[in-house]
């Protein structure tokens, strides 16, 4: 008997909605937390799909997390905009500042949104892919807990900090990636202690700093960034601009102040998008064809564009009209009503 289960695409988010809702979240922002877990859930995101629910509510439980407060916009500079989400989750200030930042962008050819003192769950393609369905190219980039080891280190100093970027491509897809720049992401090690799994090889190490695929050791000791020292510097690039770049914390600061909580990582955000119509000087059809032809060379080649798996699991999950998701995770969400 399979230990999966297909929610009816509706039934999927009145289900997040409701727990949402019941846990003291108001409808502004339960709404802007289910759109991004239900496209995160349609393109077989697991690891910040539905189960994110179960984090939202235990941080919302904990005290931590503000389900009702409002935001708060201002203008720092020409080019920028500031949100305060005042200790709400980050997705209701994205959405507010969103139509500031494309204005800017569209036209002074470059914008930054800074999000302050937001808690932070979500996987940032769906950010970087509403900026690119307005025609601009953008980057988001966040801290978590300081739960990576620096290259060459044991211990953790750096986030998780997912990198995400996004080209437009017309009435086509966008290029968009985001991945951690640690080698997993913290919600794959959790999925697979749930799933009792072991990890990929060279994703962490134990409290003694031992290398481990055991997914309570890593819990317990450190995970580790991809690409060796390369990844190291990037997350630390992430730390600097999403953290005191913008006037907001660090993973470390962000890990110390939940004091063993178990809460969501509270801390800043930065999106920088760019019109490249604006920068590109008036050959706009040029330059298209050469950012196709890019495209075109890698995938001829048989290598797959990113978000490629992403783009064929919502066309899927669009057409059977479901999303499939383990037995036991319906079952501990339905526990939150
Ligand atoms: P993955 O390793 O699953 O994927 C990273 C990216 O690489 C995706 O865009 C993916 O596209 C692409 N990709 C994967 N395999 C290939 C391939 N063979 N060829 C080309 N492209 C490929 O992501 P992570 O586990 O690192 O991160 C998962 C999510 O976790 C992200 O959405 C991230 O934002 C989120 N996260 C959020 C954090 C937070 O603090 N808010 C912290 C850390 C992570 P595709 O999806 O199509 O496979
Ligand atoms: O998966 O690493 C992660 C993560 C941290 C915060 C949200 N997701």
């Amino acid at each position: 008997m399979s230990d999966q289960i297909a929610l009816d695409l509706e039934e999927a988010q009145e289900l997040g909605l409701k727990v949402l809702r019941a846990n003291g979240f108001n409808e502004a922002h339960a709404r802007s937390i289910m759109d991004v877990i239900y496209r995160c859930q349609l393109d077989d995101c697991h690891s910040h799909g539905l189960y994110r629910l179960l984090i939202c509510v235990n941080t919302v439980r904990a005290g931590l997390v503000d389900g009702n407060e409002s935001v708060e916009i201002s203008e720092p500079s020409p080019a920028s905009i500031r949100v305060d989400a005042k200790n709400g989750y980050s997705l209701l200030a994205f959405e507010t500042g969103l139509p500031h930042l494309i204005e800017k962008t569209k036209k002074n050819g470059v914008g930054l949104m800074a999000i302050n003192n937001c808690f932070h769950f979500s996987a940032l393609w769906p950010e970087v892919e509403k900026l690119s369905e307005a025609g601009l190219a953008a980057m988001a980039m966040v801290p978590s807990h300081a739960w990576v080891a620096p290259s060459g280190g044991t211990k953790g100093s750096l986030g998780t900090n997912p990198l995400a970027f996004s080209w437009p491509r017309g009435e086509k897809n966008p290029y968009t990636f985001d991945f951690a720049t640690s080698a997993i992401a913290r919600g794959e090690i959790e999925l697979a202690k749930r799933a009792g799994h072991p990890l990929p090889e060279g994703a962490a190490i134990d409290e003694h700093g031992k290398p481990t695929i055991d997914p309570n050791e890593a819990l317990k000791g450190a995970m580790l960034t991809f690409g060796g020292y390369k990844g190291s510097a990037l997350s630390t690039m992430i730390e600097l601009m999403a953290g005191p770049m913008i006037g907001d914390l660090t993973s470390l600061a962000s890990l110390e102040k939940d004091g063993n909580q178990g809460g969501t990582p509270l801390h800043g955000e930065v999106i920088i998008a760019f019109d490249p119509k604006l920068l590109g000087g008036t050959d706009t059809a040029t330059n298209t064809r050469l950012a196709e032809a890019l495209f075109a060379s890698i995938s001829e080649q048989g290598a797959r564009l990113p978000s490629q798996r992403r783009y064929a699991a919502r066309a899927r999950n669009l057409e059977a009209g479901t999303v499939t998701i383990p037995k036991q995770l319906h079952e501990d969400i339905l526990v939150l009503l």
